[in-house]
């Protein structure tokens, strides 16, 4: 099946993307915010841990309601990470080193402020007025469908000037862009080309299924969980996305993923498919909802071990050899992973970070890597709703209160999953704000930076930090953990996630220990007589074949079959 894969090989399947949230990352000016040049400082950094290309959430010119994915001008730095000049320098220094940049594409909408949107809503007859969608009031005078919005609330917004309603599928400050208009594609084609021009090699492209509405008609289930379900893959959506490959993207050698919930395999097909000439690939995120209410994406839900493996195996079967898969396990929209999937207990950390770490680079597809993963950073303590920042966080915690829900109860969800926990400062040191900042942090810095950070990290062998650079060291030497194909074993074990990649005759076998006890574990299929030697592992020792094993807390072990005529013995 993978063979399609092997035979075309590219860089973007080879490589494993590190996400930097400039406004958390580094910074050099005592803002409280980190900047590009802070991102500059930290380059050998990031080639020294061994990544191969940086995704950059938005730096364009915004006024942050949505910290950047409320784009004011894409054509210009936000002066709070810099200028143009900062920019240009940081990818000089990304491709001295080897290393590729991807921006964060955010053209489903706008800000508010931006200025096609300020022509929008000042006259009807406006040029700009069909940039965005404008309705008239409903009968009633209220808004002209009971869309509700990703961030609470209705997903119109009356203008008084105009006296109509704008869309907005997510915050009010965040007007929908109109992709039916021409005028409107071709603004985003000549903004994407002054990016790649400059050197840039691809593109996140956030929300990528809303870009084409469904008819302004009621949703016949407003109260459904998941309003995706409603605004994804319009109608037109493949047609534009066809359009911008052939106008744009064909003309460059870059990365693309597709951002967006409210997709099926089927559709993300559609989207990625080898011979669809849209995107290369689409971030899944199935398995980030087995940890969700199904109703409620702001509400966590227990969750288990197999719903997990199944949820990440069916995409891999659906992509196949038909699409290239692109994996994670945290993003600055995340609490952390180890939180999540793994354990942040003092003493079950480590090992169980280093876990995540194994199976986030030894599944099928491009890794992405979110920053302070690396070191295992963990969610952090929110009390009062003052303590948050994000602006989902909050709306949430409005709705449901005026809904009746119990405050405490509404914020408990987020201090579980706010976004905001992926958000706080990187830990670089155990000085003063992690070394993130001389002054004052946009948000605060998580209390256990004092043993969470990249200087201690990288001064202990045993860290999540040298494993990660142990893992992508073993990545970049076997094809078997690229373009080897995934099987799942034992899908019904409870607190085992065990897998096999292929390739031709190598195989290699990772087995991933999810509880925080000894599993007695026999790997099936194995022949009695066959030879494993351990390529990578958290803990001493290795399994041997056909023979059951105890398997520590949260223990990983990759492991490769010997062939018997190995050149290698
Ligand atoms: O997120 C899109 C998205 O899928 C949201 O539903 C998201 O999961 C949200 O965090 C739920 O609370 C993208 C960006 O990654 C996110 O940071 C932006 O806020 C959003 O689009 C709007 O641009």
């Amino acid at each position: 099946m993978t063979l399609a894969h092997v035979d075309d090989r590219q860089w973007w399947k080879e490589a494993v993307v590190y996400q930097i949230y400039p406004r958390s990352f580094n910074d050099t000016t005592g803002s409280g915010t980190g900047d590009l040049p802070g991102i500059t400082a930290k380059l050998d950094y990031l080639a020294d841990l061994g990544v191969d290309v940086v995704w950059l959430s938005p730096i364009y010119d915004s006024p942050m309601r949505d910290n950047g994915y409320d784009v004011r001008d894409y054509r210009a730095i936000n002066p709070l990470f810099g200028t143009m000049a900062d920019f240009d320098e940081m990818l000089a220094g990304m491709h001295e080193r080897g290393l590729r940049l991807m921006m964060d594409l955010v053209v489903n909408h706008t800000s508010n402020e931006h200025e096609w949107f300020q022509e929008s809503r000042s006259a009807k007859d406006n040029p700009y007025r069909d940039y965005y969608h404008w309705q008239p009031p409903a009968a009633d005078g209220g808004p002209p469908t009971n869309w509700r919005a990703f961030f609470g609330g209705s997903a119109w917004t009356f203008d008084e000037r105009t006296e109509a309603y704008y869309l907005h599928l997510f915050d009010a400050s965040q007007p929908d862009l109109n992709w039916a208009n021409p005028a409107v594609r071709a603004e985003v084609y000549d903004l994407m080309r002054f990016w790649l021009d400059k050197g840039v090699d691809g593109f996140r492209m956030d929300v990528i299924p809303l870009l084409s509405k469904p008819p302004f008609e009621d949703d016949p289930h407003p109260d459904r969980g998941d309003l995706h379900e409603f605004y994804a893959n319009g109608p037109k959506v493949h047609d534009y996305l066809r359009e911008m490959n052939r106008r744009v993207l064909a003309d460059y050698d870059v990365m693309t993923v597709g951002e967006g919930h409210g997709i099926d395999p089927e559709d993300a097909l559609r989207y990625a498919g080898r011979d669809r000439n849209e995107l290369q690939s689409f971030f899944y995120f199935d398995h980030v909802w087995v940890t969700r209410d199904e109703d409620d994406w702001n509400r966590p839900a227990n969750w288990t071990l197999p719903e997990l493996k199944q949820a990440v195996t069916t995409w891999d079967r659906a992509f196949g050899d038909r699409a290239w898969p692109s994996v994670f396990l945290g993003n600055h929209d995340l609490p952390r992973a180890v939180s999540v999937f793994g354990d942040d207990r003092p003493g079950y950390r480590r090992p169980s970070a280093k876990m995540l770490a194994t199976l986030l680079l030894t599944l099928r597809g491009t890794p992405y890597l979110y920053q302070g993963d690396e070191i295992g950073m963990t969610n952090t303590l929110f009390e009062r709703l003052d303590d948050f920042e994000d602006l989902s966080t909050i709306n949430d915690v409005h709705e449901k209160v005026a809904a009746g829900m119990d405050r405490e109860a509404a914020l408990d969800h987020h201090r579980q999953l706010s976004r905001d926990h992926a958000r706080t400062p990187m830990q670089w040191t155990a000085a003063e704000h992690a070394g993130f900042t001389d002054g004052t942090p946009w948000l605060r810095v998580n209390p256990n930076y004092d043993r969470i950070n990249v200087e201690a990290a990288r001064d202990d062998p045993e860290s999540v930090w040298h494993y990660y650079r142990r893992l992508l060291t073993l990545r970049r030497e076997r094809d078997v953990l690229v373009y080897g194909d995934y099987d799942l074993v034992a899908p019904e074990h409870p607190d085992v996630y065990a897998y096999r990649r292929t390739l031709d005759d190598e195989e290699v076998v990772i087995v991933l220990n999810f509880a925080d006890e000894e599993v007695r574990f026999n790997l099936p299929g194995a022949p009695a007589d066959a030879e494993r030697t351990r390529l990578l592992g958290t803990h001493e020792g290795g399994l041997h074949a056909g023979e059951a094993v105890t398997l520590r807390p949260y223990e990983a072990r990759v492991e490769e079959r010997v062939a018997e005529m190995s050149e290698s013995g």
